[in-house]
């Protein structure tokens, strides 16, 4: 039987924080949500909104009362600008884990302009440097989880495992000596948000390092899916689903484009090979993470959630299979290897007991039970990615949208 324990989830309010939240409230964890609602001001800007009609804070904690008969708290607050009520809510609650989801995620996003890199850096970087300055002052132990991305390690990869989080490396000294270190692996991340978590890691060795604090960091890979246990106990719970051209990411976003008969929108040649997971493990990695903190030992521990690799365009081969979908080779908008390799070490998860949920065995009810259902939903306005990395590069059209879009900028 698990130890129960005050948490407070720091992004709670969106796509991996709300089914974490529930999960962890089911458990019999006493959980908190702290978020400013700032994903949701960014759709309003523009112009997306989840698939999945997703419910008020407010009507999502009294759904969950309702069927679960457990509560969780709420509080509105920007972590990367309102330090004081940061620290009050801490003082308050003395959480034994703070999960940290409040961050800018989106790597297109985050490439739109200047306006986009200087909220993300500001955004990220202040929200995570505010948690863990807040926590060495106060005194409080937290255990800090955060969720970072496998997108540090950067894809220019040819096939060595990536190990996670720490390389062991031999260099060469004076008569002949050999000295061996373990180092943060080197990171090469590939937007600016990708820069952020690559920053991240910095401030969580160095707290850890200095504050003791412990820290969990998960290098994530693309999170696809959209329900879990939970969120499918009542329609007032439901999971977020972005599918735009900035936060929709590519799984969801092909399996969306599939249900409205829309080409999917494969980036150059495909060849992007990125790692997957679905939101229930992301779920069950995050409780085992919980349940399983680090010795106060001034090394943050870091794991890689992720469960699969796949190629892009194989991923649109087989929805276009399933779907009978057509598939498009479109421009690719970002600054990216246009092939790379990956292989990645996630034992830690495996040694812990996580039995994945695979591609294979999702795809198709994710695609009856969402993609279907809500395509009366769809802002065909927002699907093109056309948010590009430097001049040089075109937004993602397929050739009739191209078409339709020079149209519209000639007129
Ligand atoms: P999301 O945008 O759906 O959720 C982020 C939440 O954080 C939002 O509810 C937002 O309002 C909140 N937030 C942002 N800045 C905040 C601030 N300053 N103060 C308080 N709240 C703030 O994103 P998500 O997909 O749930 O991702 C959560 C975390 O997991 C992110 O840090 C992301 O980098 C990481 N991650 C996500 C994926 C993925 O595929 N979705 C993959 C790997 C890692
Ligand atoms: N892609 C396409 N067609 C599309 C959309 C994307 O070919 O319509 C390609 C992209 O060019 C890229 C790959 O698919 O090569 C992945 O793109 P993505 O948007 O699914 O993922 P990414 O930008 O890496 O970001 C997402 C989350 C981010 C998280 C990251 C994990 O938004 O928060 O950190 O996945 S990872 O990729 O492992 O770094």
């Amino acid at each position: 039987m698990q130890a129960m324990k005050k948490v407070l989830v720091i992004g709670g309010d969106g796509f991996c924080g709300w089914p974490t939240a529930l999960h962890l409230s089911e458990l019999g964890h006493e959980v908190t949500i702290a978020d400013n609602l700032s994903r949701r001001a960014i759709d309003a800007e523009l112009g997306a909104e989840s698939l999945t009609p997703i419910e008020t804070m407010e009507t999502r904690i009294a759904a969950w009362k309702e069927v679960s008969g457990k509560t969780i708290g709420f509080a509105q607050i920007d972590v990367a600008k309102d330090v004081i009520a940061l620290r009050s809510l801490l003082e308050e609650m003395r959480p034994d884990t703070v999960i940290h989801f409040g961050e800018q995620r989106a790597a297109p996003y985050s490439m739109k302009g200047l306006k986009q890199k200087l909220y993300t850096v500001d955004n990220n970087i202040s929200a995570t440097h505010n948690l863990l300055a807040v926590i060495s002052e106060t005194g409080i132990d937290p255990h800090v989880v955060h969720l970072g991305t496998m997108g540090v390690y950067g894809y220019d990869g040819d096939g060595l495992t990536i190990p996670e989080g720490y390389l062991t490396v031999f260099v060469p000294g004076e008569d002949n000596q050999m000295f061996k270190r373990d180092i943060l692996y080197p990171t090469n991340p590939g937007s600016v948000y990708h820069m952020t978590k690559s920053m991240d890691q910095l401030l969580f060795q160095f707290y850890a390092k200095n504050d003791m604090i412990r820290v969990t960091d998960l290098h994530q890979g693309i999170v696809w899916g959209t329900q879990t246990e939970e969120t499918r106990r009542d329609v007032r719970l439901i999971n977020r689903f972005d599918y735009d051209g900035d936060y929709g990411t590519v799984l969801n976003r092909f399996l969306m484009q599939a249900a409205v008969g829309h080409p999917l929108t494969v980036h150059g040649t495909g060849g992007q090979t990125r790692a997957f997971i679905h939101i229930q493990d992301t779920v069950r990695c995050v409780a085992l993470a919980v349940a399983n903190p680090p010795e106060q030992n001034g090394k943050v521990k870091i794991l890689n959630q992720m469960t699969e690799t796949h190629r892009v365009r194989d991923l649109a081969n087989l929805i276009g299979r399933i779907a009978d979908a057509e598939v498009a080779l479109v421009d690719n908008p970002r600054k990216e290897a246009a092939e790379n390799d990956l292989r990645v070490s996630n034992a830690t998860f495996l040694d812990l007991g996580l039995k994945p949920i695979t591609l294979a065995e999702g795809l198709l009810e994710e695609t009856v039970e969402i993609a279907t259902k809500y395509a009366h939903r769809y802002k065909p306005e927002t699907v093109a990615c056309v948010s590009t990395w430097t001049d040089q590069q075109k937004p993602g059209f397929v050739r009739d949208e191209l078409h339709s879009f020079s149209q519209n900028t000639a007129d």
